[in-house]
């Protein structure tokens, strides 16, 4: 088979995908997965159950085996979701730590890796082929994930387009609604780069070739969701954390023209034809509120690909499974913009508690006047969801919110302290926005919540080194049974 010249052909000996991570984290780290084979519903079920184990604290990855279709008919396809819910376990797959990942998660960014093609009688998404009149989207156990939901929706699906003139492929996470078994409907936000390729096309009057691809190895997840510059390659971003170039084949639909991810578990092919539009949501959003009823794209389903025991991967929208995982590309860009201008930058923090999204946190070894506020000048317009940053010292652990808030409330007197910024372009799913006729308006504010450093400041209270290491050993003062029993606040 021809394939694209200009990329190599090389020999991976162990390509990575969904199952040798499965395998990985069976034998590193058991207890992070749950296997759940009593019969469950994709239909709110199996994401109900997801938001209870959060509830109570715990985000393994789930594996639900006992599944049925949109037929009512027992499913042969497992459904995989969760695997983005811990940032421990994310650090983990990143070889990183949960404090370093912005840092780590940038450095692999610098490091793309071109990737290989591979034909098609070697891909294991092409087990099975699927095209016109036998494409079934139904046939999958695809959830169904809120109350209000009109249907089925992919969510961990990378909706890839091609740029036109040869710039490259973009890809990026975008929700697919399953209207019916061959046509879905996308939701692309303006400034999207899809956004800008649709538009590009749709201006040109020619379809947009669309390939939707699921079921893939964390890293490659961590790859494709980097908010990467205009025009570069993003098939070659999951190479920096995969340790290899990841192994693309030529579609169905359009050959060499347009190569999918060969180690993917499903591969769904597809075309939008300029200015069609159908109506979609409301869909239960990551900022846990409903998004609005709207017209989008509609994609006609030109072929499905897939592993023959294929596992559908799903992200639990509005959920810590997808907070957390979009959450890493906006550290990194924090940490890339802020350390331009201030040297001593500790960590960064967009909290669970702000969607990953509205609220960051940035501790900063800050050695003369005014750096605390250059630090928020740098954050506040790295993307338009970030609404609040809060910028405190070394000696305050921005992974601990009530460290945050205490260093807030003790070293801060505002308006001085704070900046703030009007109108300016922000998230238009975000319920406060105020939406104009092209674009959303919100207001961000920074709080400089550093200590002075050239006036003093109160010292923190503390205790000799030794009786804190002392008394850590409290099963010397008291007995474990005693200690078991005390309430908790
Ligand atoms: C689970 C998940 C679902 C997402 N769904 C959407 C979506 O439906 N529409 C959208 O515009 N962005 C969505 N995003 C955000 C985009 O994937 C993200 O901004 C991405 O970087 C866009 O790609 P681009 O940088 O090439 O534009 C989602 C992110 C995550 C983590
Ligand atoms: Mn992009």
């Amino acid at each position: 088979m021809k394939v694209e010249q200009d990329l190599p052909r090389q020999r991976i000996e162990t390509p990575q995908n969904l199952r040798t991570f499965l395998e990985a984290l069976k034998k590193e780290r058991p207890d992070d997965l749950l296997v759940i084979d009593k019969p469950i519903s994709p239909i709110h079920e199996m994401n109900a159950l997801l938001v209870e184990l959060e509830n109570r604290q715990r985000y393994p990855v789930v594996l639900y085996t006992n599944t049925v279709n949109h037929y009512g008919q027992k499913s042969a396809f497992p459904v995989l979701a969760n695997v983005f819910a811990s940032r421990a376990r994310n650090s983990w797959v990143m070889g990183s730590t949960s404090e370093r990942i912005p840092f780590d998660y940038y450095k692999r960014l610098q490091h793309p890796v071109d990737p290989v093609v591979i034909p098609s009688e070697a891909a294991p998404v092409h087990e099975v082929i699927e095209q016109g009149d036998q494409v079934d989207l139904l046939k999958f156990p695809i959830p169904v994930h809120h109350e209000w939901d009109p249907g089925p929706y992919i969510t961990a699906g990378f909706v890839t387009m091609k740029w036109s003139d040869n710039r490259g492929y973009n890809d990026g996470l975008h929700r697919c609604f399953i209207r019916d078994k061959n046509t879905m409907l996308s939701f692309f936000s303006p400034a999207k780069h899809d956004w800008y390729i649709l538009e590009e096309n749709s201006r040109a009057n020619r379809p947009t070739p669309v390939v939707v691809w699921l079921g893939h190895h964390p890293g490659a997840y961590f790859g494709a969701q980097a908010k990467a510059p205009i025009g570069v390659n993003e098939y070659a971003l999951p190479g920096g954390f995969l340790g290899q170039p990841m192994r693309l084949t030529p579609s169905v639909t359009w050959g060499e023209e347009f190569l999918v991810p060969a180690d993917a578990e499903i591969v769904i092919e597809g075309v939008i034809y300029p200015g069609e539009q159908g109506v979609e949501a409301p869909f239960g959003e990551y900022t846990r509120y409903y998004g609005e009823q709207r017209y989008n794209p509609v994609i006609h389903v030109t072929a499905v690909t897939h592993r023959r025991d294929a596992i559908w991967q799903d992200i639990n929208v509005s959920h810590a499974d997808n907070h957390v995982l979009g959450g890493f590309a906006l550290e990194a860009k924090v940490f890339e913009a802020v350390h331009q201008y201030v040297h001593g930058v500790k960590a960064v923090h967009l909290p669970l508690s702000g969607c990953c999204r509205f609220l960051c946190y940035i501790s900063i070894h800050k050695q003369t006047e005014g750096e605390g506020k250059l630090a928020l000048a740098a954050a506040l317009p790295v993307d338009s969801r970030i609404k609040y940053v809060i910028v405190v010292d070394d000696d305050v652990d921005v992974f601990n919110e009530a460290e945050v808030l205490w260093a807030f409330a003790t070293r801060t007197k505002l308006p001085e302290d704070s900046i703030t910024i009007t109108d300016i372009i922000g998230e238009g799913l975000d319920p406060m926005a105020i939406d104009t006729e092209k674009s959303s308006l919100i207001n961000k504010v920074g709080y400089d919540a550093t200590k002075p450093v050239e006036t003093g400041f109160a010292e923190k209270v503390g205790w000799p080194q030794e009786i804190v290491e002392k008394v850590k050993q409290l099963e010397n003062y008291v007995d474990r049974a005693t200690l078991g029993r005390l309430p908790q606040d």
